[in-house]
Order: C-alpha cells, then sequence, then structure tokens
C-alpha cells in the first residue's frame, strides 16, 4: 500500500525524503491519507483521497467544480488584499495537467495540502464555535456571491428539489417494499400535512423569486476548519457536493444540525427542540459575512430554508424506512424511523419559532454585528 501511494504522490509531483503515512478515518464516503515527506530540514503534509466512485460517478466533474470554486476564492481574496494562507483547500495537478489522477482500477486520486494546526468538531453547544461556523459559511458564499453558478456541475440531480422527494416519497408509500407502511400512519399523514409549506421555496425558486447560488450542500459544522489555537474558523472543506442551489437551504440545513438541543436521532422527542440561542448565534455568523450580499427575498425565506429542509430531510429518511433501508446506513432496525420522528419533532419546534426566528434575522440585517466572544 505505502509503495502504491507513494507512486501516486509522484503523480502530483509530492516529493522529497518520505516520512510516514497515516490513514484519516473521518469521513464515510471517500479513502483519505495523510502523507508527509522531509524537505530542506521542514516536514511538508499533504492529504491524499480516493473519490469514492460509486456515490461520484463523475468524479471529473466533482473536480471541475472544486477547483472552478477553489480558484474563485483565491482571486476574490486577493483582490481584496487578504491572506489566502489557510483559506482554501487548494488541490495539486497530476502530470497529465488534471486536478486529479487515474489509476489503473479507474480509481479518481486527488491531493492537497494539509491545512496546518487546523481541527474540527462534530457537535458543539459553544455558542462561539457555533456563530464562527455560521461565519465560515456565510465567507464562503460571500466569496462565491459573484461566481456563474449555472457553469458548475450537477453532481447529484434533484438533491432539494421538494417536490420531487414528496413524489419518491409517495411512490415508496404505494410500493410499500419494506411492508411497514402500516406501522407510520401517523408520521406519513403529518408529512403530507407539511406538502405544501414544504415545497414553497422550490415554488419561489420557479418562479424567478429565488436564484440559483453556489451552494456547499453539507453544511455540517464537521465541514469546517477551525485555528487549533485560536478556534477561529479558517475554512470550509468537503466540496464535493458544491453545486447550483438556494443559500436559504445550506443556511437550512446547517440550522438543522448545529441550532438543535439533541441529536439527528434522539429518541426521547421531548427532548428534540429548535435551540433558539444557538439559531441566533449560527445566524449572527452567517449575516455578518453576507447581509450585504443576498436578496430581500433571500433573507425573508432563511427560516423557512430551516424549516423546508429538515421536513425533507425526515422525508427522506420514511421514505428510505418504507423501501427498506437502502440509501441511508442504519445502525438497527427503526433507526430511519427514529430519524424522521426527529426531524418531525425539529420541523414543528421551528414552525412553533418561525415568528421569532424571522425577527432574529431581521435584527441581524439591520444592526451593527456583534460577536458573541
Ligand atoms: C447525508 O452522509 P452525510 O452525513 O454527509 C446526506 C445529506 C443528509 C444527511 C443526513 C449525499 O450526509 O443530504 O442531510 O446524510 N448526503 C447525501 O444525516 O445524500
Ligand atoms: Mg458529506
Amino acid at each position: 500500500m505505502e509503495k502504491e501511494l507513494l507512486n501516486l504522490c509522484s503523480q502530483f509531483n509530492i516529493g522529497g525524503e518520505f516520512d510516514s503515512i497515516e490513514v484519516v478515518n473521518n469521513g464515510h464516503i471517500n479513502s483519505t491519507f495523510l502523507v508527509r515527506f522531509k524537505q530542506d530540514g521542514k516536514i511538508n503534509e499533504y492529504i491524499l483521497q480516493k473519490i469514492n466512485k460509486y456515490v461520484f460517478k463523475h468524479p471529473d466533474e466533482v473536480m471541475q467544480n472544486i477547483k472552478g470554486v477553489t480558484n474563485h476564492i483565491v482571486k476574490k481574496l486577493k483582490q481584496q488584499n487578504k491572506s489566502t494562507s489557510r483559506k482554501t483547500l487548494m488541490f495539486n495537478n497530476s502530470t497529465s495537467g488534471l486536478p486529479y489522477f487515474v489509476d489503473q482500477y479507474g480509481d479518481f486520486w486527488r491531493a492537497s495540502e494539509y491545512i496546518k494546526n487546523s481541527t474540527t468538531f462534530n457537535t458543539t453547544n459553544d455558542l462561539f464555535l457555533i456563530e464562527e461556523t455560521g461565519k465560515a459559511f456565510g465567507e464562503f458564499q460571500n466569496l462565491l456571491a459573484d461566481f456563474p453558478a449555472q457553469n458548475l456541475n450537477i453532481i447529484i440531480p434533484h438533491f432539494h428539489n421538494t417536490p420531487n422527494r414528496y413524489q419518491l416519497f409517495k411512490t415508496a408509500l404505494a410500493q410499500n417494499q419494506a411492508g411497514r407502511a402500516k406501522y407510520v400512519q401517523d408520521e406519513i399523514e403529518q408529512f403530507l400535512q407539511l406538502e405544501e409549506l414544504a415545497t414553497t421555496m422550490y415554488a419561489l425558486q420557479k418562479q424567478g423569486v429565488l436564484k440559483l447560488k453556489v451552494t456547499h450542500n453539507d453544511t455540517k459544522c464537521n465541514n469546517v476548519l477551525f485555528d487549533n489555537d485560536t478556534k477561529q474558523h479558517l475554512c470550509v472543506i468537503d466540496l464535493d457536493t458544491v453545486m447550483p442551489g438556494l443559500i436559504g437551504f445550506d443556511f437550512g440545513d446547517a440550522i438543522r444540525f448545529i441550532a438543535n438541543t439533541s441529536a439527528e436521532d434522539e429518541l426521547d422527542l421531548s427532548k428534540v427542540e429548535l435551540d433558539i440561542n444557538k439559531f441566533q448565534a449560527f445566524s449572527s455568523g452567517f449575516l455578518s459575512e453576507l447581509k450585504d450580499k443576498i436578496s430581500p427575498q433571500e433573507k425573508d425565506t432563511l427560516s423557512l430554508g430551516a424549516i423546508t429542509i429538515t421536513i425533507e430531510c425526515g422525508l427522506r429518511f420514511l421514505t428510505d424506512y418504507l423501501d427498506g433501508d437502502k440509501y441511508f446506513k442504519t445502525h438497527y432496525p427503526e433507526h430511519n424511523l427514529a430519524r424522521a420522528r426527529c426531524q418531525l419533532k425539529l420541523a414543528q419546534s421551528m414552525i412553533e419559532h418561525h415568528k421569532e426566528m424571522d425577527s432574529i434575522i431581521n435584527q441581524l440585517c439591520n444592526t451593527p454585528h456583534k460577536s458573541f466572544e
């Protein structure tokens, strides 16, 4: 393995005196290695990654998107006379001049410099970190605000097409492949009642009220790098699902994940709620970077984006439960159902707090930024 990996490094013109290789085990999708070389008395560290070709059918298109957005981020930072150091992932070209190398098995590999002295969080109650997470995603959107989103490849078609997600749900219900529909009549009914609300954003997009922008599509806090010492954000990582989308959905998915009182699959639903302080902290960071770059319609629908994505995600879990757990990895038979119930409860809590969320966003957009430090 070591020999193969070293050969791959040479395909990316990475070299020097070999020091060590480590397997990095923090992703469910790609295979990742940290490789170290000595050169002129110092250690250079690189990340070598094999792209999962089952999940990503066209890794070349994934890399084309990533190259486009990372080059744009560097260009914008330079224009603003800001340092580019540790502010984006940058991928090496291989000897063929492309940002990937295809090995003898048809696997796609990519290489980038390791971002030094950085760390990630899977979950946190620290409002400072939550605000920094908001800043990281806000800054990402800010730097890409003038990137032509229509030039991006569609990596996963219909990813946040909520009416399409409802269609797939109804098909799963009609087919009832796992024979589970009878156990979840209540949940089915609740999701159907939410359909009109959950498809509003998509309708606004179709009407041209909400525009497609560059979106990240996996805005969880563990996709942000923080400086190890200051705990300030550095940059956003995991750019595989960068595609055209709605800003409200990136915002909403981040809120779904970070601004709640429980895990995504909490069984005790009495523990599941929107945490309004976390909502405020994330929104404060996000809008400090972005409030001048988004339209009034985008601002007005940020909270609706959170509600929409939470319902959509729950619906995807319930669909998969009805299909017999084919898409999401599950750790026990009712896992997808537990996740679906949890998202339903969180969505209901968000609906109850809809006005409060809107008024926090309004206030943040109309007053100077005040940090949570
Ligand atoms: C999947 O595997 P992970 O956690 O990166 C899913 C997201 C869902 C999330 C729910 C490509 O993301 O859309 O929000 O599960 N990613 C894909 O936990 O379907
Ligand atoms: Mg991911």
